[in-house]
């Protein structure tokens, strides 16, 4: 083990073959733990017992408007039915039963914008805004069913305008602010939303970046009408507002009540849906319901952070992702945490910005992302060193597999060697963290180590057999669990191909992973055609659909290639078409690419991060004509990485100007 940062290296994986080293828990870990290690063996004996029992005696210790029938209705598998018969609503355990606890007075919400504003609300403050919003959407015309959109980035409008949507029963989409006009259109089109709800602008890395426009924008391009835009002032930008559909936040917020009924739901009715890439051209409605993703979420947060009643919880994932959604909003709400959420880009104004948050806010626990370690680490301990982080607790990660080297640099200079770090494996469809340590583990950097409790998980070879420990295979999910998604939005059908056709009768995860000889488990990336790009998934399929909009482009094919920072990033190959009366050129070679990959930022958002494109005579076919992506990454990997100047310092979010 060295002291130096290591550059991340392109070969996370066949580092994490070789990866022996293992850290035990510090006597103080255990002893200070909520969950001890005879608690925890009792768990995992209880669960194997009856998995069932495990998950009622969780959900009691939840409130319901009425008791469920049976805790699992497989009836209909797999549209699998927890807490069936049961009513509840999720807001119910996130505020409103806090208002008449010690939680009352306590904050919820602490949030910092990019310029250094912040915003406190304690519980009692964020139910009352909740309920006004809740009242506002209702005057609006919104109601149990409807869909509403919230296109927001990080902000408390973002928690409290979810909050009101699930409050009343309507289901909300949180399209994260870095996608573009038409990645919003495409959702906008398949959630058929009654309203949305934006903002003028907002920060990131020094600068203003509008939103409302995009939406406009967005609505433009499609059928689909919204009967309003509900625009939150952030900033001095000025938007065209229309006299008719659009209305100001503030607006519509001025003079409601600060009580609203909390709509009495179905455990099965859905809570929210968040679209996620798969290997189609187009992003799924991931749904969530209100019992079974309150009872895993709630059961997760408490257990794997071994949350205590001073945390002051920050998961650094934005709002409009499913960790985001998970552990920024309803797990901690839930527990009746602290949640710390951040507006802007982590690296502003100087790579010191999250160690100074972690300082000015007594920071205990931090749940981030590989890359943004990965990013962090190439400052040294420059910046690290000149804050006092000893509030810290308890370090966690997830969202891509995280490399031995950043994985000790975060463990050593940001805990100190005192804190516990969390390898945490789940999915936008699992709703909840599957394979995980706890706090008290014994932790192998890179490995997740082991399912949670009730989480029956097993790595299978192409016919389904479990494969032999050390080799690879596809992690499948044997039995359901309760924050399991319930459906693909309208598309009861891509449900089952895409998640249980594979394995009949078992959920397919779609990653590959191995399990050494003490049952730790290693993840190894993605079967399918999905590049994680800075932990975010985009189908290969997406790439191609938008490349293929350009006039230029005749036919193509992208493949994700290893990158030091985002993990990965795509190489396109292009064949272009026919230009009769243009000799090729180099420099106009290059001009070309440069378009193309600004062509499918604007097209896909600022995440789908092309570091390189390729143009061709032809691509490589199979003699069904099929184009052999398996041949050209082949081809690519160990030949040249490509050209990754053109790449933004904003991994998680280069700016879309
Ligand atoms: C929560 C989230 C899911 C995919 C998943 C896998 C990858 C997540 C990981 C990990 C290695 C971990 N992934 N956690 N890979 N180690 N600890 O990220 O959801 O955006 O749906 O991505 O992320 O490939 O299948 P989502």
């Amino acid at each position: 083990m060295t002291d130096k940062a290591h550059p991340a290296s392109h070969g996370a994986v066949e580092s994490l073959l070789t990866e022996q080293r293992v850290f035990r828990p510090l006597p103080r870990v255990i002893a200070d733990s909520a969950v001890n290690p005879s608690d925890l063996k009792h768990a995992y004996e209880k669960a194997r017992a009856n998995r069932l029992t495990y998950w009622e005696d969780a959900a009691e210790r939840l409130q319901w408007y009425r008791r469920w029938e049976t805790v699992l209705n497989e009836n209909d598998a797999p549209f699998y039915k927890w807490f069936y018969g049961a009513r509840c609503n999720i807001v119910h355990n996130a505020l409103d039963r806090h208002i008449s606890s010690p939680n009352r007075n306590k904050l919820a919400l602490i949030w910092e914008g990019e310029p250094g504003d912040t915003r406190r609300l304690t519980y009692f403050e964020l139910y009352r805004e909740v309920n006004k919003c809740a009242n506002a959407l209702r005057e609006l015309g919104v109601s149990k069913g409807d869909r509403i959109v919230i296109y927001l980035p990080s902000l408390p409008e973002t928690v409290i305008s979810m909050l009101a949507a699930a409050k009343i029963g309507a289901i909300h989409s949180v399209v994260f602010a870095g996608f573009s006009a038409n990645a919003l259109a495409e959702r906008i089109e398949d959630a058929k939303p009654k309203l949305i709800i934006t903002v003028d602008a907002f920060y990131r890395n020094g600068r203003v970046l509008a939103l409302k426009p995009l939406v406009d924008e967005a609505l433009e391009q499609i059928n689909h009408t919204v009967d309003h835009t509900v625009v939150v002032h952030r900033t001095h930008v000025t938007v065209s507002m229309d006299t008719e559909k659009d209305v100001w936040w503030h607006d519509i917020m001025r003079g409601k009540s600060y009580e609203a009924l909390t709509e009495s739901m179905e455990a099965t009715d859905p809570l929210f849906m968040l679209y996620t890439s798969g290997t189609t051209d187009k992003p799924k409605g991931v749904v969530h319901s209100h019992g079974g993703y309150m009872v895993g979420v709630h059961h997760t947060f408490t257990q794997v952070f071994d949350n205590n009643a001073t945390d002051i919880f920050w998961c650094t994932a934005d709002v409009g992702w499913i960790t985001g959604h998970s552990y920024v909003v309803y797990g901690p709400l839930m527990a009746g945490t602290t949640t710390f959420i951040y507006e802007g880009h982590p690296l502003y104004p100087e790579a010191g910005r999250l160690w100074s948050v972690v300082e000015r806010w007594g920071i205990s626990v931090l749940y981030t992302v590989p890359t943004l370690i990965r990013m962090l680490m190439r400052f040294g301990e420059k910046y690290t060193q000149r804050h006092d982080l000893s509030t810290l607790r308890l370090l966690g990660t997830v969202g891509e597999p995280i490399s031995p080297e950043a994985w000790v640099w975060f463990h050593k200079h940001i805990g100190k060697g005192q804190c516990p770090l969390l390898d945490t494996w789940w999915q936008t469809e699992t709703g909840m963290i599957m394979i995980s340590p706890y706090p008290i583990s014994v932790l192998k950097p890179g490995s997740v180590a082991r399912p949670l409790p009730a989480i029956d998980v097993d790595i299978v070879d192409e016919s389904g057999n479990p494969v032999p420990n050390g080799k690879g295979g596809y992690l499948v999910i044997n039995k359901p669990w309760p924050a399991m998604i319930t459906t693909v939005f309208n598309d009861d059908e891509t449900y089952k191909d895409m998640y249980w056709s594979r394995f009949p009768g078992r959920y397919c995860s779609g990653d590959i992973a191995r399990r050494d000889e003490d049952g730790y488990i290693w993840l190894q990336g993605r079967a399918d055609d999905v590049i994680m790009i800075a932990g975010h998934r985009i189908g290969t399929a997406e790439f191609e659909a938008a490349l293929a909009t350009h006039p230029l482009v005749a036919e193509c094919a992208v493949i994700g290639m290893p990158d030091d920072i985002r993990g990965e990033v795509a190489k396109a190959f292009v064949v272009l078409k026919e230009q009769t009366d243009t000799i090729y050129f180099m420099d106009e070679e290059s001009e070309t690419e440069q378009q193309l990959i600004e062509h499918v930022r604007s097209e896909l958002g600022s995440i789908a991060v092309i570091g390189n494109v390729e143009i061709r005579d032809s691509l490589p076919r199979n003699r069904s004509g099929k184009i052999m992506r398996r041949l050209l990454r082949a081809e690519a990997t160990g030949s040249d990485m490509g050209d990754t100047s053109t790449l933004e310092e904003d991994p998680f979010w280069a700016t879309s100007e």
